[in-house]
């Protein structure tokens, strides 16, 4: 059979390089993008090949692969499955335009979707939806190949969500995969593009020009942060691949010239054993790319360090989240400041080249005092970067769940929106006061590095510099300061809607 598989990626999260960046080339059919590889269809396409099947793989960070190239494609090559793959909520309308537009030239193909949101939101999805015929929930490795086997069949696919006379039927739940090495590696050569590992921002802020790809060595995760969807995705649980699994794979792309690797891992640092065998396999082959990966502060793997910066490790990521243990302990977060400086402090002194902190603003209970106090904390850590981004609601976390029983959030109509707490929520501080504090930690905080540690932030900036215009890094030193514009904006809740309101009002509506 032949099966077309389409990431539909966020316009906001890819760029084609600028030429005068070096590198996008026009003729060789090959294109330079700055984005993340789409790993969910580079993980199936090659399951399906080995299953006889025919693939073709599309992109749409490619600007040849929009919704009107594809469903050119379509008339050409008449799949017998048009697979879409996207993440996010963000994403949601634009898999939706792209089912409707590849739809109406495909006719009676059946479009599946899949991805993190799908799964959560899969019977949601089919009665919101006409052009998309299913849903498979969760992992696709074992599932797309089986509704391919069965397309006459769907009701004996475990895991699938379809649509008969015109009613959603939710077939039982697929297990989660029990062997994670019985799989091919991704296929990283089929799309004509090569990733360039950068910032998802809205300058070209490129890192470096190094073949990079993404690697995904274990899923899921056992905590329970109230803002996260990870527990729900993977009930909880994290599974991983062997190391012998995870070497093979990462032996292939260096031999394929992939100089710069980041793990999309969850937690990649929950399992001491584990990191020590992979870091001593790259030590031993001699593998010669850098890579990153993020995870816990209080995880084992932080006595790794030493093993992992000999392996290459040059990025890590923390979830820092806040400076307080209020808002830590609010956020479910299980995390002390303490161990936050403990593993930061770790990390440089074990020489790891950036080491970057996730922050969050916006949280539910959180107080001028707290905010500003993050930005404090942030100040007195030795980390090389940082992001604080406004906490957001996601259908499928703890968060959601505790505004559709406080009444903010009617599950029922709200389910394909995300929301940013400070829009919505009476026991946050209000969007404007957030971005307000924001703007002035961030000037605290910049200047704060500029004469405390000049040298590194130079270091830095010139780091930036080997592949930015001047202009592009004032730009985006001056990002946090400035308003973003989206292409997709929160939206209202649906009660605030029955109200007639235009922006969110922070109050407990009307059940
Ligand atoms: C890497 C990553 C990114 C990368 C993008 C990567 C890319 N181009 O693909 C970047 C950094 C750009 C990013 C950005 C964002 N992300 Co993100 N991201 C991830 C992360 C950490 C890993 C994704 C990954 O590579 N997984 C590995 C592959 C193999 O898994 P997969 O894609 O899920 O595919 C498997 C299955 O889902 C399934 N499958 C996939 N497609 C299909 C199709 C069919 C038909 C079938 C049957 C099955 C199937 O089979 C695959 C193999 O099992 C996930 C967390 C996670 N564990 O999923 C968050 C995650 C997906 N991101 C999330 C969010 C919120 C975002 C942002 C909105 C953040 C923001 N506010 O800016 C943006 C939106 C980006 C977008 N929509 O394009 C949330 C989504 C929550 C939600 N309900 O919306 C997640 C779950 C993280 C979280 N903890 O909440 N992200
Ligand atoms: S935020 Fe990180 S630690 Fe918390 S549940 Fe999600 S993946 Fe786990």
């Amino acid at each position: 059979m032949i099966a077309f598989l389409i990431h539909v990626g966020d316009d906001d999260f890819s760029r084609v390089l600028p030429t005068e960046a070096n590198g996008s080339q026009t003729g060789t059919g090959r294109i330079k993008v700055m984005a993340f590889p789409p790993l969910g269809i580079q993980t199936l396409a090659p399951v399906l090949r080995q299953r006889g099947h025919q693939v073709r793989m599309f992109d749409t960070c490619h600007p040849q692969m929009k919704a009107e190239h594809i469903a050119l494609a379509v008339r050409q090559d008449k799949p017998d499955v048009i697979a879409l793959s996207f993440l996010s909520t963000t994403t949601y309308p634009a898999a939706k335009r792209m089912a409707q537009q590849l739809k109406a030239e495909a006719g009676t193909i059946p479009i599946i979707v899949g991805g993190a949101f799908a799964t959560l939101n899969a019977d949601r999805i089919l009665g919101d939806c006409p052009d998309i015929d299913c849903v498979g929930v969760g992992e696709g490795e074992e599932l797309l190949p089986d509704y391919l086997a069965h397309l006459d069949d769907p009701g004996s696919v475990t895991g699938l969500v379809w649509r008969r006379d015109g009613k959603a039927v939710v077939n039982a739940p697929r297990p989660l995969l029990r062997d994670l090495d019985q799989f091919p590696y991704p296929d990283r050569t089929s799309l004509p593009i090569d990733y360039i590992e950068s910032l998802p921002l809205d300058v070209p802020a490129v890192l470096s020009l190094d073949k990079f790809c993404t690697v995904q060595t274990s899923r899921g995760c056992p905590y329970s942060c109230i803002y996260c969807d990870i527990p729900a995705l993977g009930q909880g649980r994290w599974r991983s691949r062997s190391p012998a699994h995870v070497l093979g794979e990462l032996q292939e792309l260096n031999d394929q010239g992939y100089r710069s690797i980041y793990l999309t891992d969850d937690h990649f640092l929950i399992n001491r054993t584990r990191i020590d065998a992979i870091c001593r396999g790259i030590i031993e082959r001699k593998l010669e790319f850098h890579w990153g990966c993020e995870g816990r502060v209080d995880s084992l793997g932080i006595e790794q360090l030493p093993v992992m910066r000999e392996a290459g490790c040059d990025f890590l990521a923390f979830g820092v989240e806040a400076g307080t243990q209020k808002v830590l302990n609010r956020l479910h977060k299980k995390q002390t400041p303490e161990q936050v400086e403990h593993a930061v402090r770790e990390a440089k002194r074990q020489g790891i080249a950036r080491v970057h902190g996730f922050f969050v603003v916006g949280s539910p209970d959180e107080t001028e005092a707290d905010l500003m106090e993050s930005f404090r904390f942030a100040a007195r850590l030795d980390l090389d970067t940082f992001g604080f981004n406004r906490l957001c609601a996601y259908r499928g976390t703890p968060l959601w769940q505790e505004y559709v029983a406080r009444g903010i959030i009617d599950d029922e109509r709200d389910w394909h929106k995300w929301f940013k707490c400070s829009d919505i929520d009476p026991t946050t501080l209000p969007s404007a006061e957030v971005n307000r504090l924001r703007a002035k930690g961030y000037g605290l905080l910049f200047l704060r590095r500029i004469f405390q540690r000049p040298v590194r932030t130079w270091n830095l900036l010139r780091t930036f510099g080997r592949h930015m215009k001047t202009t592009d890094i004032i730009k985006l030193l001056a990002s946090p300061f400035r308003r973003r514009t989206l292409t997709r904006k929160a939206e209202l809740p649906a009660r605030m809607i029955d109200l007639g309101l235009e922006e969110p009002v922070r109050q407990k509506c009307p059940a």
